[in-house]
C-alpha cells in the first residue's frame, strides 16, 4: 500500500440536510456533523441514512438541533402516517470537499484521477460538484463510481438532492406506454396512489402485508471521494466452482480505475490454505481496467463448507494485491469456500409424473429447512451487524440450514452474507421483485443488467449463497396475455438470467418461486427457457406456496402436495412487551384502532378469529381489558405455533412418501420489521414467538412426528433424520414409547414401546394404529391425549403430542383441560449469561410460554433474551430444566437472579382461556 498512504485524506466537515419542497419548509434545517473516515484508500466522509433517520436522530442529541427532534418516531403509535411528508418531499444533502493533500505527493504519478464512490443510494438522487452533475443515481442497489477529476477543486460544494420517489414513479407510471400491474401493497399515506414498480427501490419499503409504509429515501452505503495517484481496485469479486472431480477453481475478478497508463500494472491473487500452503496466480490489467485470474486448487487440500447440521464452515482468505512493477498500489480481500451445491429436478424414485426438486450439497441430498427473511430494517442504516447477526443466530437454533432472501425486500448488507458464511445457512437469493410487473424499457433493463453484474461481484464469493433465483410470484402475470409474457421473459430470461449466466454461469438458477424450474438453463448455448405448464403451482413439478386460510389448520391431511413448499405462514400477534415499545397503553386491546390500522392483511382479523374460536375458549380476562388482550395475543402465537409447526413437521415426514417427495419446508416468514399482526416467528427486534420454538423441534436433526388421518380414525408415528450420529443409527439404539394421558390424572394408563431403527437423510412411518388402540381401554378422545417419545443414543428425548381433539369440531373447548398448577424454581446463583430453571407441573398443560418479563404486569420491561426450550407440552407430574440465555450480543453479561425472579412469568393454555364447559360433568378448576 505503499502509494496509497500518501494520500493525505481529504476533508468534508459536515453536511447540511434541507428540505427543498413546499411540503416540508416548516422544518428548520438542521446540521449534521458527519464523521470522516482515515482508510487508507483515502475515503472522506460517509453520508449515512436518510431525512427520516436524521429528522430523529437530532432528539438524541447527534444533530445539531440536540433535544430537539424534528420528526416522531414514525415506528411509534401513528408514526407512520406522521411522517409520510418526508417522502414526499425533496431532499438536499450539501457540504465542502476540501483538499488537505497534495496531488504530488505521489512519486509514481503526475495525474492522479479523483473519484466519487457513491454506494447504495437508495431513491431518485443527483449528485452535483459546485453546479455539476456527477452523477444522476435511481437504482438503490447499485455501487456507483464517478470520475470528478475533471470537476473537483480545492473547496468545492458538493450536493446531493433527493426528489420524492413517490412523485417520480408516479409520473413515470403516468408517462409508460401501456399499463404495468403493481401489486402486493398500498399502505404506504392509507393507500395513496403509488408505483414501486417505476423504481429500483425496495418494494416492501412502500409497506406490505406485514410492513410499514415510509418509502425512506437516503444513502445505505458510503460516500467517498478517493483521489487515486496510480490505480486502485474499485471492486473485487471472487466465484468459486468446482472445475473437476479434483479441482476447485477460483476465479477472481477485480475493475481497477487507472489513473496514469502505465503498461506493468498486474493483480496478483493468493489463497491462504494455512500459514505454509498458499495458492497463487497473477494476471494483467487490460485497457478497460479488468483482470481476471483463476487459482486451481486441489479438492484434497480444502476442506468442505457444509451447512448447519452436517458439518463445519470452513472459510479461505483470497489476498489479492494491485501490483505497478513491484508496488503494491492497492489492495483487497475475499473469503471464500469450498462446497458443490446443486438444486436439481432428477425424477421422482418411482418415477411418478414430474420431477423432483432437490438441493444436493456435497453428494447429499439435503431436506432443505428454513424460512424466508424480509429485510431486517425498512431504514437500512438500521441494520447493522448486530442486528442480522441477532436475526441469524435464531435461525440457527431453529435448526435452519437454508433462508430464502425474499425479492420484495433489497439484497442484504455483506455482513449479512458473511454471517451465513459463517453459521452455515445456505442463501437462496431472489433478485429484487416481487409480486408485480415491471417495465422493460431500454432503460430500465440496462439498470437491471448492471445490478446483477454488481450483486455478483459483491456477494458471488460467500459460499453461502447457492442459489439465484429471478422473482417472487411473478410467473403469475406471464399467463395473463402475450404482451405479458412477452415482458417476463425479456426481464427475467433475456436480461436477469442472460446476464447472470455471463458473470456466473456456475451458480443454480431458479426461474421465480413458485415456479416449474427451467425447461433449457444452457450457459454455454446462451438458452433460457423456463418450464411453463401454466400452472406456477404445479403439484408434481417445482415450488408452491401455500397460503389457505379457511379450513381447519390442524387438518394436516387437508396441506397439497408438493416437491418443495417455499412459502406458508399463518398470522400471530407479537408479545404485549413488544407491542407496548410502539403503543400507548390505551391501544393495547382486542380491536383497538391502531392496531387495526397496522393489520395490513386483507380479512387478517376475521381469519384469525374463526380459527381461534375454532380451537381454543375466549381469552381470560375482562373484555377490553389489557389482561384479555395478553391472553389473546398468547392464543394466536399458539395457534400460529401449533398450526405451522405441524404444516412443517407434515413437509418433512413426506420427503420419502409417494406422490409427495416434497425437499424443503420454508415457512413465511422469518422475521418483522415492526410490530403487528404478522406471518413472523421472530419478533423486530429478535424476540422469540412461540412459533420460533416449535420450529426448532419440527426442523430437529431427528424429529418425531405423531399425526392424525383426516377422519381422526388413525393415529401414526413418523421418524424424520437428517445428519445423525453413529451412536443413534446402531442396531437397537433406539426406542419408541407411545403413552396414552388422561387429561385429569396422575400417570399414563396404557403404554406401548417399540424398537426403531433410525436411518440418517430420511423419513419413514414407525407405526399407525387405530385410534382406540392407541388410547387404551375406557379411553375416550376427550378424555385422553397421546404423548410418543423416542430415546435414541446419543440425542436428546425428542417428544410429540397427539390430541385427538384437534378434530374435534370444538378443538380444546371439547376436553376436560385442566388448570395446571406450575412452579418454576429460578437458582439462587448463577454466574453467567445464562441461568437454568426447573419447571413443574401437577396436571397436564398445553402451550407452556416461559417469558422473561412483559405481560399486563410489568409491559415493556424485560430481559432480553431467549429459552432453550419453550412452547412446549407437559404431562402430568413432569419437571422439565429450561435455560434462559441473555442476548446473544451480550456475552459479557450476567443475569440478574432478582430481576428474571420479579419479571418470569408462564401461561399457558387453561391460564389463558376463560373455564367453560370443557365436558359434561367435569368441574374445571
Ligand atoms: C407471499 C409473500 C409475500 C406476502 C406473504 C403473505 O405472497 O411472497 O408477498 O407477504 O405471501 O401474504
Amino acid at each position: 500500500m505503499a502509494s496509497l498512504s500518501s494520500l493525505g485524506p481529504m476533508s468534508l466537515c459536515c453536511w447540511t440536510l434541507t428540505c427543498l419542497s413546499q411540503v416540508c419548509s416548516h422544518v428548520p434545517p438542521l446540521h449534521f456533523n458527519v464523521s470522516s473516515s482515515s482508510s487508507s484508500s483515502g475515503s472522506l466522509w460517509n453520508v449515512l441514512g436518510s431525512p427520516i433517520s436524521h429528522l430523529q436522530s437530532s432528539r438524541s442529541g447527534s444533530g445539531s438541533g440536540s433535544g430537539v427532534s424534528y420528526l416522531p418516531d414514525p415506528f411509534v403509535e401513528y408514526g407512520d402516517v406522521n411522517s409520510s411528508w418526508v417522502a414526499r418531499s425533496r431532499w438536499q444533502y450539501s457540504s465542502e470537499i476540501s483538499t488537505t493533500c497534495s496531488s504530488s505527493s505521489s512519486s509514481s504519478s503526475s495525474s492522479p484521477r479523483i473519484f466519487l464512490d457513491a454506494h447504495f443510494v437508495d431513491g431518485i438522487a443527483t449528485f452535483l460538484i459546485d453546479d455539476t452533475v456527477v452523477l444522476k443515481s435511481d437504482n438503490a442497489f447499485l455501487r456507483n463510481y464517478v470520475d470528478i477529476t475533471n470537476v473537483v477543486k480545492p473547496s468545492s460544494k458538493i450536493r446531493i438532492i433527493f426528489e420524492s420517489p413517490v412523485d417520480v414513479s408516479n409520473a413515470r407510471r403516468d408517462a409508460y406506454p401501456f399499463h404495468v400491474t403493481q401489486g402486493g401493497n398500498g399502505f404506504f399515506d392509507n393507500g395513496a396512489s403509488i408505483a414501486p414498480n417505476f423504481i429500483r427501490k425496495d418494494a416492501s419499503s412502500w409497506g406490505w402485508d406485514w410492513g410499514i409504509g415510509l418509502v425512506p429515501s437516503g444513502v445505505w452505503g458510503e460516500v467517498r471521494v478517493v483521489e487515486v495517484p496510480v490505480a486502485r481496485l474499485r471492486q473485487c469479486g471472487a466465484l468459486v466452482y468446482v472445475a473437476s472431480d479434483e479441482q476447485y477453481a477460483v476465479q477472481v475478478t477485480c475493475m481497477a480505475d487507472v489513473a496514469s497508463q502505465t503498461s506493468s500494472l498486474r493483480l496478483e491473487a493468493r489463497l491462504v490454505i494455512s500459514s505454509e500452503q498458499h495458492i497463487a496466480a497473477s494476471s494483467n490489467v487490460d485497457d478497460s481496467g479488468v483482470a481476471q485470474l483463476t487459482l486451481s486448487v486441489p479438492s484434497k487440500q480444502v476442506k468442505l463448507w457444509w451447512p448447519n447440521g452436517l458439518g463445519d464452515q470452513p472459510l479461505y482468505d483470497v489476498h489479492i494485491d494491485l501490483l505497478d512493477q513491484s508496488d503494491a498500489v492497492d489492495q483487497s480481500q475475499v473469503s471464500v469456500g469450498f462446497r458443490n451445491v446443486q438444486l436439481v429436478e432428477p425424477a421422482t424414485p418411482n418415477d411418478e409424473p414430474g420431477r423432483l426438486m432437490q438441493f444436493v450439497v456435497n453428494g447429499v441430498e439435503v431436506f432443505a429447512k428454513g424460512a424466508n427473511v424480509i429485510p431486517v430494517h425498512v431504514i437500512q442504516d438500521h441494520e447493522t451487524p448486530e442486528a442480522t447477526l441477532t436475526l441469524l443466530r435464531a435461525a440457527v437454533r431453529a435448526n435452519f440450514n437454508i433462508v430464502r432472501v425474499w425479492g420484495g425486500g433489497h439484497y442484504m448488507p455483506s455482513h449479512f452474507y458473511r454471517q451465513c458464511d459463517e453459521l452455515g445457512l445456505m442463501v437462496w437469493q431472489e433478485f429484487a421483485f416481487a409480486c408485480s410487473e415491471y417495465p422493460t424499457d431500454g432503460e430500465y433493463l440496462r439498470s437491471v443488467s448492471e445490478e446483477v453484474r454488481d450483486v455478483v461481484a459483491r456477494l458471488g464469493h460467500h459460499p453461502s449463497l447457492v442459489l439465484w433465483s429471478g422473482n417472487n410470484e411473478n410467473l403469475a402475470y406471464a399467463s395473463q396475455g402475450p404482451r405479458n409474457l412477452t415482458a417476463y421473459n425479456q426481464l427475467y430470461e433475456n436480461t436477469v438470467r442472460s446476464t447472470l449466466a455471463l458473470v456466473d454461469p456456475w451458480r443454480s438458477f431458479w426461474p421465480a418461486s413458485p415456479s416449474n424450474g427451467m425447461l433449457v438453463d444452457d450457459p454455454q448455448r446462451q438458452l433460457y427457457v423456463i418450464r411453463w405448464d401454466g400452472d406456477e403451482q404445479d403439484p408434481s413439478q417445482g415450488d408452491r406456496h401455500y397460503y389457505d386460510y379457511g379450513p381447519n389448520c390442524m387438518n394436516v391431511s387437508n396441506l397439497p402436495p408438493t416437491r418443495f413448499m417455499s412459502e406458508y405462514g399463518l398470522q400471530s400477534l407479537p408479545s404485549l412487551a413488544s407491542l407496548a415499545t410502539q403503543m400507548k397503553p390505551s391501544d393495547l386491546h382486542i380491536g383497538s384502532p391502531l392496531l387495526q390500522h397496522r393489520q395490513h392483511h386483507l380479512n387478517g382479523w376475521e381469519e384469525l378469529n374463526a380459527q381461534l374460536r375454532r380451537y381454543f375458549a375466549s381469552p381470560t380476562g375482562k373484555a377490553g381489558s389489557i389482561v384479555e388482550f395478553d391472553a389473546y395475543i398468547y392464543l394466536t402465537q399458539l395457534l400460529q405455533a401449533r398450526c405451522i409447526g405441524a404444516w412443517t413437521e407434515t413437509w418433512r415426514r413426506r420427503r420419502d412418501e409417494a406422490g409427495y417427495y416434497t425437499r424443503g419446508a420454508m415457512y413465511w416468514q422469518l422475521n418483522d420489521v415492526w410490530h403487528a399482526p404478522t406471518w413472523s416467528s421472530v419478533e423486530f427486534g429478535g424476540h422469540e414467538k412461540m412459533l420460533h420454538s416449535t420450529i426448532r423441534r419440527a426442523f430437529a436433526p431427528l424429529a418425531v412426528v405423531g399425526w392424525l388421518d383426516a377422519h381422526a380414525e388413525t393415529v401414526s408415528i413418523s421418524f424424520v433424520a437428517d445428519e445423525l450420529p453413529a451412536s443413534a443409527l446402531a442396531k437397537g439404539a433406539c426406542k419408541l414409547e407411545l403413552s396414552s394421558h388422561p387429561w385429569r390424572g396422575e400417570k399414563p394408563t396404557h403404554v406401548q414401546t417399540f424398537d426403531c431403527q433410525l436411518s440418517k437423510h430420511s423419513s419413514s412411518m414407525i407405526v399407525s394404529q387405530p385410534i382406540e388402540k392407541v388410547l387404551g381401554e375406557g379411553a375416550t378422545v376427550r378424555s385422553h391425549f397421546v404423548r410418543a417419545t423416542v430415546y435414541a443414543t446419543g440425542l436428546p428425548t425428542a417428544f410429540s403430542h397427539i390430541y385427538p381433539s384437534d378434530a374435534d369440531p370444538l378443538g380444546f373447548q371439547a376436553v376436560a383441560l385442566p388448570t395446571a398448577h406450575i412452579t418454576v424454581t429460578v437458582p439462587d446463583q448463577v454466574k453467567a449469561n445464562f441461568a437454568t430453571v426447573m419447571i413443574s407441573t401437577d396436571f397436564p398443560a398445553v402451550g407452556v410460554w416461559l417469558e422473561a418479563g412483559g405481560g399486563p404486569d410489568h409491559l415493556s420491561e424485560r430481559l432480553h433474551g431467549y429459552w432453550s426450550d419453550n412452547s412446549f407440552d407437559l404431562v402430568a407430574n413432569e419437571k422439565r430444566n429450561v435455560t434462559f440465555f441473555l442476548d446473544d450480543n451480550d456475552d459479557a453479561a450476567a443475569v440478574d437472579l432478582a430481576q428474571l425472579r420479579k419479571l418470569l412469568r408462564v401461561v399457558h393454555l387453561a391460564s389463558a382461556t376463560a373455564p367453560t364447559k370443557k365436558e359434561e360433568g367435569v368441574a374445571v378448576n
